[in-house]
């Protein structure tokens, strides 16, 4: 197997052998590449004629590649099934190649070996756009489960795939299609942002228990807002208590979720801590997207998966969304016997949520105020994933020294570093604001175009500075929608991505300043200059 789309890819360069870090399996790999290969197939097979797509085309280009997203579906029966799907809809899309004496090879699956083996710029901007679009699929899929389309970027997914197994497209004809990616993804944000605050209201500023109530409970997570609705639906007035793990946390402050009494905290901190959080937990957890490990055999009875996700063995609520079998698994373990406090990774035993973009532009007045007044000095965007590697306590460190005069902004998993911690207030605005999850860096470009806008400059003249943390594909195609914006001088950390060749960086270094992190003390005095 050859894979290195993630952050804890072995030795920075890619997992090989038998199995990757994440425990994908080689033959996991190679289906994987099989699935991506032929929904390349498929994309070619529309010639560029966009009548030959459809939605049940789009959707299983949606749904294969949101399936190979890092520690999203490990299950090869459920792969298998896709790659069906996929062979069905070439059927319908040309069925007279299927009856061809002699096919030409035009509408041919792609042999990713050749992706992976290609000269490594070719490689590096083709996994770019691969990566970057694996991303744009999971927020395509989340905006289309609440009925919400764009074809502008559904038809992108056509476009990249059939870029991808271009053997003769060169770097001069990769590149503007790897910043496209942002552009599309901004629209797919915008889309998704649109969807959950239409069917579920405008975030607002809510402040989350750590502490697990006694009795039966149920802990979701993953990014699927509409699964938690209808789970807090199916859980009325039985006695069972729902807490949200991950990415499922800015979920408290939506008020069509958060009028459910028994919506009652969150439990556990980011996903690269669920084998251990989850030992011997009294109760199931329901995974609705990525970040799902392979489980333990303490808990493995009772993970449940839905929609994309997959694990062999573990057991998948269908397209019916009939929640019994977790239901019944909660009320069999029925929870702990006392109320028992899970503080956060720095002892905090609540957490503030809800800070989007209707929050914070509604106080504008006295954030622009503070600015001018020199009691905000600077921002802060301290965002994205959390994961596994030792370096990553860097971004609590980074939050703790920030001066008193400054706000730090943070969205994504990457905020359980510090998420807990107290920083004060200034003006009565809370010193650190969680915008959501790592879809809703949608709001956190508005918040900015807001501020640049009252200010009457760029983005890039503002007081404000982006410290990311990077794991899986999501944030490939968020960073290339910062990019695609403009932005520059963003600090990556924890590792730089192992598919960035050395030409590849150095255009991302030269054109938009990007930097690895380095210390927490080095980093503030280059930005803050003291
Ligand atoms: Fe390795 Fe990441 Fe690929 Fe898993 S997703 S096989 S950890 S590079
Ligand atoms: Fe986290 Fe997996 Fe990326 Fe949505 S849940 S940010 S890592």
């Amino acid at each position: 197997m050859f894979c290195f789309q993630c952050e804890q890819t072995a030795k920075c360069g890619g997992c090989t052998g038998a199995a990757g870090v994440c425990g994908k399996k080689e033959d996991t790999a190679a289906l994987q590449d099989k699935l991506t290969g032929s929904l390349i197939g498929l994309a070619r097979a529309t010639d560029g004629n966009e009548h030959l797509i459809s939605a049940s085309s789009t959707a299983v280009i949606v749904e294969g590649l949101f399936a190979t997203l890092t520690n999203v579906n490990f299950d090869n029966a459920a792969l298998e099934k896709l790659l069906e799907r996929v062979v069905e809809e070439k059927r319908k899309m040309v069925p007279d190649c299927f009856a061809c004496a002699s096919p030409c090879g035009k509408n041919n699956d792609y042999d990713m070996q050749k992706l992976w083996a290609a000269d490594e710029d070719i490689r590096s901007l083709k996994s770019l756009i691969l990566f970057g679009i694996r991303g744009v699929a999971a927020y395509a899929y989340h905006a289309a489960v609440l009925g919400f389309h764009d074809k502008t970027v559904e038809d992108f997914f056509y476009k990249a795939l059939i870029a991808i197994g271009m053997d003769d497209y060169g770097m001069e004809d990769l590149l503007p299609i790897v910043l496209e990616v942002g552009e599309v993804n901004l629209k797919c944000m915008a889309m998704l942002d649109k969807a959950n605050t239409e069917t579920f209201g405008h975030p607002q500023p809510t402040e989350v228990s750590l502490t697990v109530e006694k009795g039966p409970f149920i802990v979701i997570t993953g990014h699927d807002l509409y699964d938690l609705k209808r789970l807090l639906e199916q859980t009325e007035g039985k006695g069972i208590n729902i807490y949200t793990h991950g990415e499922m946390l800015p979920a408290h402050a939506y008020p069509e979720l958060k009028k459910y009494p028994h919506l009652k905290g969150n439990f556990g901190t980011a996903w690269q801590n669920q084998q251990k959080e989850f030992a011997e937990l009294p109760a199931p957890i329901l995974f609705t997207t990525n970040c799902l490990m392979p489980p333990k055999g303490s808990y493995a009875d009772r993970v449940f998966t839905t929609e994309v996700v997959g694990y062999p063995g573990m057991r998948h609520i269908g397209e019916d969304k009939d929640f019994t079998p977790v239901i019944e698994k909660a009320l069999e373990l029925g929870g702990f016997g006392e109320n028992k406090a899970f503080p956060g990774i720095n002892g905090g035993k609540t957490v503030m949520t809800g800070f989007a973009r209707n929050t914070v532009m509604s106080v504008a007045g006295t954030v622009i105020d503070a600015v001018k007044a020199g009691a905000i000095r600077h921002f802060f965007l301290v965002g994205g994933c959390d994961g596994a590697r030792p370096g990553r306590n860097y971004y609590t460190e980074f939050v703790k020294q920030t001066p008193a005069d400054t706000v730090v902004l943070t969205l994504a998993c990457g905020k359980y570093r510090f998420n807990d911690l107290d920083l004060g207030a200034i003006g009565g605005l809370p010193r650190l604001l969680d915008i959501g999850q790592c879809n809703d860096a949608y709001s956190a470009i508005q918040i900015a175009v807001a501020l640049a806008e009252a200010f009457g400059c760029g983005v890039n003249e503002l007081p404000l500075s982006m410290v990311l943390s990077w794991y899986e594909q999501k944030a490939v195609c968020i960073l290339l929608t910062l990019l695609h914006l403009g932005i520059k001088n963003i600090r990556l950390g924890p590792t730089l991505p192992a598919f960035l060749s050395s030409n590849v960086l150095h255009f991302l270094v030269e054109k938009y300043g990007i930097a690895p992190i380095t210390t927490p003390e080095e980093d503030l005095k280059a930005i803050l200059g003291a």
